[in-house]
């Protein structure tokens, strides 16, 4: 079921594949820091309540000076840097003193106690650094707001695509603009923040569904696939965004040629997850699941044969699920951790793999 929306757009990935195709992680030249995430791609996205204050800082010590566009919306300032942690303290390095003593062998710098030393951390250093953290008000109307953090004087930017959710107090005995969501368990499971019940839902038009949320997913592949109509409204989160673009450039690394997943389930609703007998804290009533398969080559709607054995079937999935599972042991993969499970082909579905960013390990 592919909504006509979206029809036009897995095509020109079909041709981009047929033609000499390479794989761009599509990352800028530095990182942000948004709610808890950490992006280093060109485009992202971030789901906000009406109202809400979002922070954005750039990571590291990054040269050159930054700038925050909105359109639109009000920007301030930052100015409680010093007491946030993730900024740092010592002020950036000027371009100009970048060869620091430590960087060089000792016997060349070794500075003379006359020498003079660069200049100190003052007003020209922060001059340098610039602004590099800010604080956005979300407006009160749910909508696409476009954020966009550049270096200025480059070509080096991010866009952050802020979307105001619709609150759930809205939903009217189940149902919200005439949607189905049906209803969440009252409390959390284990008091878990990941299981908590949603305060605003994602709404999706023809136009938000073609929206980029990363450099390779647009936000119609999480669409529950309950109704093709639309508006819909879904649940992400931006954690599982930034977890399925991690494993697709592994997967491109690892010789799978692929621009995208094929997202077969991301948001359910709790209608439809009853609906199907799903268990009743599914990670994808909360937005932070997604049933994914390789579908490049041919692009058929169902996982592509990776190991080569003329099938598609519980074997593929299995190289697809220990790509996943070997990225595990890496540190820069704690906070993605979540669960994982293989899926093999049946009567009802292909085959495919469940990644989430349920916080702990789960395997199945
Ligand atoms: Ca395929
Ligand atoms: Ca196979």
């Amino acid at each position: 079921m592919i909504l006509p929306a979206l029809r036009a757009w897995p095509t020109a990935v079909l041709l981009i594949a047929g033609v000499a195709f390479a794989f761009d992680a599509g990352k800028a030249g530095f990182s942000i820091r948004y709610q808890e995430e950490s992006s280093p791609y060109r485009v992202g996205a971030v789901f906000l309540m009406p109202g809400e204050v979002l922070k954005i800082q750039v990571e590291g010590r990054e040269t050159g000076t930054f700038s925050l566009d909105t359109i639109p919306g009000e920007t301030a300032p930052d100015s409680s840097g010093p007491t946030n942690p993730a900024i740092p303290a010592i002020p950036a390095i000027p371009a100009s003193a970048h060869s620091a003593p430590s960087a060089v062998p000792a016997a060349v710098t070794a500075p003379k106690p006359s020498a003079p030393s660069p200049p100190s951390a003052s007003a020209a250093d922060t001059k340098a650094s610039g602004v590099r953290s800010w604080k956005w008000r979300a407006p009160d109307s749910a909508g696409l707001y476009p954020l966009m953090v550049r270096r200025d004087g480059t070509a080096d930017s991010i866009l952050l695509n802020a979307i105001v959710m619709v609150p759930s107090d809205r939903i009217k005995e189940g149902y919200l603009e005439g949607y189905h969501i049906g209803s969440y368990p009252k409390s959390p499971l284990k008091g878990l923040e990941f299981y908590r019940t949603p305060k605003g839902f994602i709404r999706v038009d023809e136009r938000t569904a073609r929206v980029r949320i990363s450099p390779h997913f647009r936000l119609g592949q999480f669409i529950c696939k309950q109704s093709p109509s639309l508006p819909a409204f879904l649940l992400l989160k931006e954690r599982l965004i930034l977890k399925l673009e991690l494993v697709l450039e592994k997967a491109n690394q690892a010789g799978y040629a692929c621009e995208t997943f094929h997202v077969m389930s991301g948001y359910r609703t709790p209608f439809y997850n009853r609906l199907i007998g799903n268990v009743k804290f599914s990670a994808h009533q909360f937005g932070g699941a997604a049933d994914i398969f390789i579908d490049a080559a041919p692009q058929d709607g169902e996982m592509d044969d990776l190991n080569g054995d003329g099938r598609s079937d519980g074997s593929d999935s299995e190289l697809l699920f220990n790509l996943v599972d070997g990225m595990s042991v890496n540190e820069f993969f704690l906070p993605y951790i979540g669960g994982i499970g293989k899926y093999s082909k049946n009567e009802s579905h292909g085959a495919f793999v469940h990644v989430d960013v349920r916080g702990f390990r789960a395997v199945w």
